[in-house]
């Protein structure tokens, strides 16, 4: 008898896949690949039910010989492994970031005399509700608020973009590329202090109020997913900040990481060209363990950020530093650097791994910017925010933009390296 295998990553099963298993019937017996949780959230969508379960639904379902773990978006190894000789999939792979792992699938097929079969995708409003239903469960605060832990367990590296309204947040959400026949996406937003201080023409000084960053944080999260991660600056006082933690993990923010500063803060980049004092560890220690006292949940992580490379206090004090807020119950830690050589970032995350090998690690590669995200993760690092490149990127093509309307007095110009009207009022979903 033959073989026909089709790769599944859904959660629930509705009448497109049902149909999709009876089609497959006709040609042989069905072989269900689960598209492994790793493999998942840089594809498509994080799985709000872990593979195994999807393994037993998938086993559950007439008409379904055998389930195997699919654990790579790309079919190579799955179809090296079980030489079907059909591979049936919907058509509605044939365009978008998916047409690449098509067209490695029909090469593939070609060469072993296999058959693709191309089914009409099940598109109806009932399925297209169940879609946006899941969509919707994924922003809910409990699903939303775990995410980063969960993902931190399964990324080599957690990739981190800034967002500082919905637009932004649409953009770290939505962005996906397609690379050597794999996907990928970013996992994660960061509120910047500087880019929120920033949108709103204001310094990065703390002088944008909590109320305000949570306005931004609730626009973020009217319209995307992902987890967000809070640049809480200092934290404020200790008795603000464990109100503040209760009202962050309330909303299903997922992290927030606050500095070991105290009085006038400034932007990191600044180092010590301003005057910025770092608060002593033990009442900096005081305040992560306010905050622990304070949180309801497992899943809310504060992450202690280290500013003694930055104040130039040395690598022995950013270490000490490390431990004693690990020992107050810091769920991570951040280093950061303002130099563009990354030797004393590197160093510190060795050395800190060393002597802690679980706690999460986060740095903001901005000024190092040559380094990886594969070469950081080879040091112990889980966390890499990209902190600032959505703002830096953005604020120039408006200047230009404006700059040329005004010597061309018209638009005309500008024009045409502009997105188009019908781009942009299609750009966002409507319900
Ligand atoms: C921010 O994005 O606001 C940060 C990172 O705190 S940095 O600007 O490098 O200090
Ligand atoms: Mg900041």
């Amino acid at each position: 008898m033959k073989t026909v295998y089709t790769c599944f990553c859904t959660e629930v099963i509705h009448e497109g896949h049902r149909n999709l298993i009876r089609q497959a019937r006709r040609y042989g017996r069905v072989i269900v690949g689960a598209l492994s949780d790793r493999a998942l959230i840089r594809y498509n969508r994080f799985p709000t039910i872990p593979q195994e379960e999807r393994i037993r639904l998938y086993r559950s379902l007439e008409g379904v010989d055998s389930v195997v773990l699919q654990d790579d978006m790309l079919y190579g190894d799955v179809l090296s492994l079980i030489r079907p000789e059909y591979v049936i999939h919907g058509d509605n792979w044939k365009t978008g970031p998916e047409a690449a792992i098509r067209a490695r699938v029909i090469q593939q097929l070609e060469e072993a005399g296999g058959t693709l079969i191309e089914t009409p995708y099940t598109d109806n409003e009932r399925v297209r509700r169940l879609d946006r239903q899941l969509r919707e469960k994924l922003a809910m605060p409990e699903y939303r608020r775990k995410r980063l832990r969960q993902l931190i367990g399964m990324c080599p590296v957690v990739k981190v973009l800034e967002a500082h309204s919905g637009l932004t947040g649409l953009i770290a959400e939505k962005t996906v590329v397609e690379q050597n026949g794999r996907l990928d996406q970013f996992d994660a937003m960061w509120v910047s202090s500087l880019c929120d201080s920033t949108a709103k023409g204001k310094p990065d000084i703390e002088l944008v109020d909590m109320s305000s960053r949570l306005r931004t944080i609730d626009d973020i999260m009217e319209v995307t997913t992902k987890p967000i991660i809070l640049d809480g600056d200092t934290g404020g006082l200790a008795e603000h900040f464990m109100y503040n933690v209760r009202t962050l993990e309330r909303m299903g923010v997922s992290a927030v990481i606050i500095e070991d500063k105290k009085g006038l803060k400034k932007n990191s980049m600044f180092g010590t060209e301003a005057e910025q004092t770092q608060e002593d560890a033990a009442t900096f220690s005081a305040k992560i363990r306010a905050g622990k006292r304070a949180q309801l949940t497992d899943d809310f992580m504060i992450i202690a950020r280290i500013e003694s490379l930055i104040l130039e206090r040395g690598m022995e004090d950013a270490l000490y530093r490390a431990s004693a807020f690990v020992e107050a119950g810091a769920d991570g830690v951040m280093i950061h650097s303002r130099r563009k050589d990354p030797a004393e970032i590197l160093e510190f995350c060795d050395r800190f791994r060393a002597q802690d090998r679980a706690t999460p690690l986060v740095v903001v590669p901005t000024a190092f910017h040559d380094i990886t995200e594969e070469e950081l993760a080879a040091h112990g690092v889980n966390i890499v925010i990209y902190a600032n490149q959505l703002t830096r990127s953005a604020f120039p093509a408006m200047q230009r933009t404006a700059e040329q309307i005004l010597r061309c007095h018209r638009a005309k110009e500008a024009d045409e390296r502009l997105m188009s009207i019908q781009e942009i009022i299609t750009l966002i979903d409507e319900l």
